[in-house]
C-alpha cells in the first residue's frame, strides 16, 4: 500500500521546483543562467521554456513551438504530440532537439540566439525512428545526435526494444552524415531511454532512464573513453530510484546533469506526487524537481538533501488586459492561443488551459453569462469534470472514459458569473475531491464534489495530468473576464 504523502519537509526530495505537467526536463547553463525545457504533449503552444539563476527558481521565459509551421494544429490523441526535447547551447547558439511524435516519431532540431525566442522552423532528421534525441559535440567539433531507437532495423539480435542509438549529423544542412549505430543496450532495466551525453575529463558519460515511466522509474549512467563508446554500466546502477520505497514522490527518472560555474554538478529529473489508497494516483503529471551530484570513483552520486528556499508561488489572475497572453495558456487540441482584444478573453470552441501546479487549489472563472461556457479539470479527452454556464442554467458534468452523466444543475443569476473549482482532500479513498460551484448576486455555492481518481493518470493513462480548460459552448463566441488561481496549500 501507498504511504501517504505530505511529509512537510520543504526539500527538494519532496518539492518539484517546477510543480505540474513538466516532465523530462532538460537543462543546460550558459555563464549564470540555466535553461529548462519540458515535453508540452498534445498542448500547443509546445515546448515550455524556463529561466534560473540558481536551478531552484524558475520563470518561464516562453515556449519553444509557438508557430504552426513548428507545431502543426491538430495532435491525433492525448499523450502524443512533443516528446523529451534536449536544451544545449553552442557558440551562442541554443539547440532544442525533440520527437514529434504525432508524425510517426521524428526527430527535429530547432535553432535560436535568444531562448526567449523567436526560434526556427523545424529540421527534420530523416530515418531515425524513436524519441528522446540528446545532441552532444565530440572533441573535434562534429556533432552526434544520440536517440532512443524503436527502429526495427536496429533490434539486436537476442534482445528487445528499445536501444539507444547515435548518428553524426549535420546541423546546418540539416542531415544525418551516417546510418546510426547502436552504443548501448541499457543497464539490464527496461525501456532504456532519455539519452544524455557529458564530456567529464576524460570520459563520455551516458546518463539514460530506465525501468519505464511509472513507479519502476531509474536512472542510470555508463562511461566510455570515446563518445561513441564502448560504455562501461556504473556498478551502483540505477543511480537513482524510488521503485519499492514508500517515498511520497515517486517515479522518479528521466535526468539531466549540468555543470554550475564552480565546477559542482546538479540533475534535473521528473517524479510524481501520488495518493490515495493503492495504487496511489497522481493527478498533476510528472513534475520536475531538482538533485545535487557528488562524484565518487569516476561515477556520479545523486543527493536529494538540497534544501530549497521557498515553495514556488503558483499563484496568478490573469485579467486578460493586454493583447498577448501570458505563455502558461495552452490548447489542448493543438490550436495555438493568438492575440487577442484588450479587456477579457474570447473563447471559440477551441479550449485554452492553463496546467494545474499544486495538489490543492482553487480556480475561479469571472464569465459574461450572454454566452453559454464551460470551465473542465481535463486529463484527457475522455476523462473529464466541468461545470458549465448556459443562461440561467448552471450543470456540473463528468465523462470517464465511455461514461457520460450530468451529475447536478442549478440556476445562476447576474451578467457576470464567478464558475469555481476547488482541488480538496479527499472524503473517499482518491487523491482528492473535485467541487464545482458557482458564485452569484444569490452568494456562493457548491454544486457537486467528485472523486478525483478518474482524473489520474493511474486511471486515464498517458504522460499527462491535469489541465484547467475555458471555452465557448455553442456557436457564440464567450468571454472571460478574469480568472484566477490559488493554491490552497500542499500539506
Ligand atoms: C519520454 C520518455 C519518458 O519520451 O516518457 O519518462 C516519455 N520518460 O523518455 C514521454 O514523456
Amino acid at each position: 500500500m501507498t504511504e501517504p504523502s505530505g511529509a512537510g519537509i520543504r526539500d527538494a526530495a519532496t518539492t518539484p521546483v517546477i510543480p505540474g505537467l513538466f516532465p523530462d526536463p532538460s537543462v543546460c547553463r550558459v555563464g549564470e543562467d540555466y535553461y529548462l525545457v519540458n515535453s508540452s504533449f498534445e498542448y500547443a503552444p509546445g515546448i515550455p521554456i524556463w529561466h534560473s539563476r540558481d536551478l531552484r527558481t524558475w520563470t518561464q521565459l516562453g515556449n519553444v513551438l509557438t508557430r504552426e509551421t513548428q507545431f502543426p494544429a491538430g495532435v491525433s490523441a492525448a499523450s502524443r504530440g512533443i516528446y523529451a526535447p534536449t536544451i544545449r547551447h553552442r557558440d551562442g547558439t541554443f539547440f532544442v532537439v525533440g520527437t514529434n511524435v504525432e508524425r510517426g516519431g521524428e526527430q527535429f532540431v530547432v535553432t535560436a540566439t535568444d531562448p526567449a525566442g523567436p526560434w526556427s522552423d523545424p529540421i527534420v532528421f530523416e530515418g531515425l525512428g524513436g524519441i528522446d534525441p540528446d545532441l552532444a559535440w565530440d572533441d573535434d567539433g562534429s556533432c552526434v545526435l544520440t536517440y532512443c531507437a524503436l527502429d526495427e532495423a536496429l533490434r539486436p539480435e537476442d534482445g528487445s526494444l528499445p536501444v539507444i542509438a547515435q548518428v553524426r549529423v549535420d546541423l546546418d544542412r540539416g542531415i544525418r552524415l551516417e546510418e546510426p549505430r547502436v552504443i548501448w543496450r541499457g543497464s539490464g532495466l527496461a525501456h532504456p531511454e532519455g539519452p544524455h551525453l557529458y564530456r567529464r575529463g576524460d570520459w563520455w558519460y551516458l546518463l539514460t532512464a530506465e525501468g519505464g515511466t511509472e513507479r519502476g522509474h531509474a536512472v542510470c549512467v555508463a562511461r566510455s573513453r570515446a563518445i561513441d563508446g564502448p560504455f562501461e554500466a556504473a556498478p551502483a546502477n540505477p543511480i537513482f530510484s524510488r521503485r519499492s520505497t514508500g517515498f511520497p514522490v515517486q517515479n522518479t527518472g528521466h535526468a539531466d546533469l549540468v555543470e554550475r560555474p564552480d565546477g559542482s554538478w546538479a540533475m534535473v529529473y521528473l517524479g510524481v506526487r501520488p495518493r490515495g489508497f493503492t495504487p496511489g494516483f497522481h493527478v498533476v503529471g510528472r513534475e520536475t524537481f531538482l538533485a545535487r551530484i557528488a562524484w565518487a570513483d569516476g561515477w556520479p552520486v545523486v543527493h536529494t538533501d538540497n534544501v530549497l528556499p521557498a515553495r514556488p508561488d503558483t499563484s496568478f489572475t490573469d485579467d486578460f488586459s493586454g493583447t498577448e497572453l501570458h505563455p502558461r495558456w495552452v490548447s489542448a487540441d493543438g490550436t495555438l492561443p493568438g492575440p487577442h482584444p484588450a479587456g477579457g478573453l474570447a473563447l471559440g470552441s477551441h479550449d485554452l488551459a492553463v496546467r494545474v501546479r499544486d495538489l490543492r487549489w482553487r480556480f475561479e472563472a469571472h464569465v459574461d453569462a450572454s454566452a453559454p461556457v464551460a470551465l473542465r479539470v481535463r486529463l484527457d479527452d475522455q476523462h473529464w469534470y466541468e461545470i458549465t454556464l448556459d443562461g440561467d442554467a448552471a450543470e456540473v458534468r463528468a465523462r470517464i472514459g465511455p461514461l457520460a452523466a450530468s451529475m447536478r444543475s442549478a440556476r445562476a443569476t447576474g451578467d457576470v458569473v464567478t464558475l469555481v473549482v476547488e482541488a480538496v482532500d479527499a472524503t473517499h479513498d482518491g487523491p482528492d475531491d473535485l467541487r464545482f460551484g458557482l458564485v452569484d448576486a444569490d452568494g456562493e455555492r457548491w454544486l457537486a464534489a467528485l472523486d478525483g481518481r478518474y482524473l489520474s493518470t493511474e486511471v486515464a493513462g498517458g504522460f499527462t495530468g491535469r489541465v484547467l480548460s475555458l471555452r465557448a459552448l455553442g456557436a457564440t463566441p464567450a468571454r472571460v473576464v478574469s480568472a484566477r488561481y490559488l493554491p490552497l496549500g500542499d500539506e
